[in-house]
């Protein structure tokens, strides 16, 4: 953070600091422990540019429970599975409401958005409803599978092309390019061609948006200075989040006119299924919200998660070797995989473990915030408080992981463990009642893409077994997701 800017925000903030800081903290208070603040300033020194490690670090002295002071708000982070599940699953309903980073509140998407809204309020449970039943039940996904298919088969022409050329690939990029297109295509039926401008203009906004959201910053650490958007961050998220919104309202504007037409035929897609009507009731500010909330989480999250589980394979040939002889004795000649392959693909389920586990695209899950006071573990949290679940200190952790450093799929095998939000040691996608609702469909797509990119090519680093190209290779930057520092660039070879 620029020290500068800092300092003086410090001096502007110095009275509410103090005010606030007396009110919240009278005589009585039993807070959880934690590291001394400062004054004005509280513990924000103490938090880096890379805030999950940072914050793992403090819980080594401070506990699995501990407080800290950020500006003028206060905030507890838990870094155990059982304070974990204290606070998503057994006090879950206290802790279910978001934190709103300063930097959303623009375009009035705050107020109308699934990430955003309250947990009692209609209109989020409007959108998980229509989630449920639309797009993620396992009768939803059915009717999806060839949609998916469909873009697996254009992502293995599209890694051919490198392939047939002898060309490096950005693996995230294609990863991306085809989330994004089984997004588009599950809600609007569009063809996003693999190297079309559209597509290039898309992945700007939804990274514009997504880098920016997931960082702390001076406007949340003290909130009246929030109107002054002192780094600019909420000017930059408006820019492209209204440029996203301005292309789905583009797209569900030209269907209600095709609507019209009395030839119409039914695409009998998501976006059909909103206008509709029949049950829904959306209005289509609620429409445009909904499409945009899906691209942004949904994009990002599966390509990045894919793009770590190839780098950990090209980093682990032994692993890539005993994943490909796995896919070849199940999926044999058949180059595409299908959900119903999943289960019987056991080091695949293993390998995607592991990289939840190692590189958590969202290693801090998602902010929440204490709606009334309540006692965690015989502290008291109090009401408006933001709450840090780090999952990433519970991936690190020696007592929970043996060698919790290296890449090891093997440690899953035979293990009841899954992802699903009931083994608080790997949740990935959070757990209770704001888990992740686009797992079925997000874990489903993982794996196939994964299974598609292992199964059909070798892989090889851009310079090859030059053990310099690896270095940097597990290096990451904060943001959501957590990507990495350096693209993947590899070669793909047909097999
Ligand atoms: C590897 C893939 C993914 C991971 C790791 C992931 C993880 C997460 C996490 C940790 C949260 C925050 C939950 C919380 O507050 O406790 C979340 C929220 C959300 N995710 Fe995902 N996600 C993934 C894919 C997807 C996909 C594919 C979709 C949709 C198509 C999606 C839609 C959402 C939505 C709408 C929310 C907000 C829910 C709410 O606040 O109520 N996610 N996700
Ligand atoms: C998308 O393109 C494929 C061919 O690449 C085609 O078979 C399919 O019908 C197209 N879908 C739409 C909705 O245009
Ligand atoms: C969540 O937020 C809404 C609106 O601000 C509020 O009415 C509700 O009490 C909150 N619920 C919890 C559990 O925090
Ligand atoms: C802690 C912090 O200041 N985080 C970020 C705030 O936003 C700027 C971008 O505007 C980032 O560079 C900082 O890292």
């Amino acid at each position: 953070m620029n020290d500068f800017v800092l300092l003086i925000v410090a001096l502007i903030a110095a009275w509410a600091s103090v005010v606030l800081s007396r009110r919240r903290r009278g005589p009585g208070a039993n807070l959880p422990p934690g590291p001394r603040p400062l004054p004005i300033v509280g513990n924000i020194f103490q938090l880096s540019g890379e805030p999950h490690k940072s914050l793992t670090e403090l819980a080594k002295t401070h506990g699995p429970l501990m407080s800290l002071r950020l500006g003028t708000q206060l905030a507890v982070v838990a870094s155990s599975p059982e304070i974990a599940a204290e606070i998503l699953h057994k006090r879950g309903h206290a802790f279910s409401n978001r934190s709103i980073p300063d930097a959303v509140r623009i375009h009035n998407f705050d107020k109308a958005s699934w990430n955003t809204m309250p947990t009692d309020s209609a209109g989020w449970k409007k959108f998980r409803r229509v989630g449920r039943e639309q797009l993620f039940s396992h009768q939803a996904l059915q009717k999806t599978e060839g949609q998916r298919h469909e873009t697996l088969r254009k992502l293995t022409e599209h890694v051919r092309g490198f392939s047939e050329r002898g060309h490096v690939m950005n693996v995230g990029e294609a990863t991306f390019t085809t989330m994004t297109d089984l997004v588009f295509s599950t809600l609007f039926s569009i063809n996003l061609s693999t190297d079309s401008i559209g597509n290039k203009e898309l992945k700007e906004h939804v990274n514009g948006i997504t880098r920016y959201i997931g960082t702390p910053n001076i406007s949340d650490f003290y909130p009246i200075l929030a109107p002054l958007d002192l780094q600019g961050i909420r000017r930059k998220i408006g820019y492209h989040l209204g440029s996203l919104m301005g292309l789905v309202n583009g797209l569900i504007e030209k269907r209600m006119r095709q609507r019209m037409d009395s030839d119409y035929k039914k695409m009998n897609d998501f976006l059909d299924t909103l206008l509709e009507q029949t049950h829904y009731e959306f209005t289509i500010k609620e429409m445009i919200n909904l499409c945009v909330d899906i691209t942004i989480a949904g994009a990002d999250t599966g390509a990045a998660t894919t793009e770590w589980v190839i780098v950990e394979l090209l980093l682990n040939p032994d692993k890539m070797a005993k994943l490909k002889a796995e896919l070849k004795s199940v999926l044999g000649d058949k180059s595409i995989m299908e959900g119903s392959d999943i289960s019987k693909l056991p080091y695949l389920q293993a390998t995607i473990n592991e990289v939840f586990r190692f590189h958590p695209v969202a290693p801090m899950l998602g902010p929440r915030e204490a709606g009334e006071d309540t006692q965690v573990n015989g502290y008291t949290i109090p009401k408006d408080v933001r709450i840090i679940v780090n999952f990433w200190a519970i991936t690190r952790d020696p007592n929970i992981w043996e060698n919790p450093e290296s890449f090891e799929p093997e440690r899953f095998l035979g293990k009841d463990i899954n992802f699903e939000g009931q083994h608080f040691e790997l949740i990935p996608f959070s757990s209770g009642r704001r888990i992740c609702p686009g797992m079925p469909l997000g874990s489903r797509m993982l794996f196939c893409m994964v299974a598609t990119l292992c199964h059909n090519f070798d892989w090889e680093f851009e310079g090859g077994t030059d053990t310099k190209a690896k270095l940097h290779q597990r290096e990451d930057v904060f943001g959501l997701p957590l990507q990495k520092k350096f693209p993947l660039r590899a070669k793909p070879i047909k097999v």
